[in-house]
């Protein structure tokens, strides 16, 4: 492992676990919704911006000349060449309701590539992470994606959007998949649905519509625990399309979504 990736990972673990501590330690009872986004159900808390602040000021004490992209509006351009991209709460609705499947999603990116990725699960009491070429662990512990079952044996996780059409037309999508799989899972956070696919817990996970916040250390720590990741045929992830799954399971999954038109609204 090269320097700068033992460093860039040494502080994302250190700040996912302070911001995983606070987000557990410290969630309010009267948890409410501070802001909407995108729709009346694309909700920030007080927590998601704290979130982003204890993580963003660690940073700029660790590594004080890197660039930031957060979910909460963090944005610095750095002279490093090395860019965070942070999501300070993935799950946001999930935190919320008190429920479980929430993440602090972490991604370090240097000429375009994404060096290390760290999602922390608190709830879980597992944080995973992953370097570029170096494979993918669940707390201490390698681990890899399942080998790839036939598709109508399946496990498939996705998730939706906060916009009615674009809801709408996933649902017509995920229509014609549940009777071709085993069944599906809708989880809340593409950071962990991501790393579920890199732990087996998933075989496979698809979605239209995330951010490059949701998706960035997951999609590392999916590809290097053995599963391919994409978007449309010979697109990478992108927020048109993400698709993780192992080889055998990744090109049947990304043929069908492209023919149902996953990839649009
Ligand atoms: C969420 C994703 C989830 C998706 C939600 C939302 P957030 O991210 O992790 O997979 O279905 O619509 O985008 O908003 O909680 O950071």
């Amino acid at each position: 492992m090269t320097d700068l990736k033992a460093e860039l990972l040494e502080v994302a673990l250190e700040a996912a676990a302070r911001a995983g501590a606070f987000l557990r330690d410290g969630r309010p009872a009267d948890l409410g919704v501070a802001a909407t986004k995108t729709s009346a159900v694309d909700v920030v808390t007080e927590m998601d911006i704290a979130s982003e602040k204890l993580i963003t000021d660690f940073l700029a004490e660790r590594r004080p000349d890197d660039g930031v992209l957060g979910e909460e509006g963090a944005s610095s351009e750095g002279t490093s060449g090395v860019q965070w991209v942070i999501d300070p709460i993935d799950g946001t609705v999930n935190y919320l309701y008190g429920r479980p499947d929430w993440s602090v999603s972490i991604a370090a990116r240097k000429d375009g590539e994404t060096l290390i990725g760290v999602v922390a699960a608190p709830m879980r009491g597992e944080t995973y992470r992953a370097v570029l070429g170096e494979g993918a662990h669940v707390n201490d512990r390698p681990t890899h994606a399942r080998v790839a079952p036939p598709f109508a044996q399946a496990l498939v996780g996705t998730g939706f959007g906060y916009l009615e059409t674009r809801r709408a037309h996933q649902a017509d999508v995920v229509r014609e998949l549940v009777p071709r799989v085993r069944d599906i899972r809708r989880g809340g956070s593409a950071a962990i649905d991501l790393c579920d696919v890199a732990l087996g817990r998933l075989d496979a996970y698809y979605e239209r519509g995330l951010n490059p916040w949701d998706y960035a250390a997951g999609d590392l720590i999916a590809r290097e625990a053995g599963a391919l990741t994409g978007g449309r045929p010979g697109e990478p992830v992108s927020p048109e399309l993400t698709i993780a799954a192992p080889p055998g399971l990744f090109e049947p999954l990304q043929n069908w979504l492209e023919e149902l038109g996953a990839w649009h609204d």
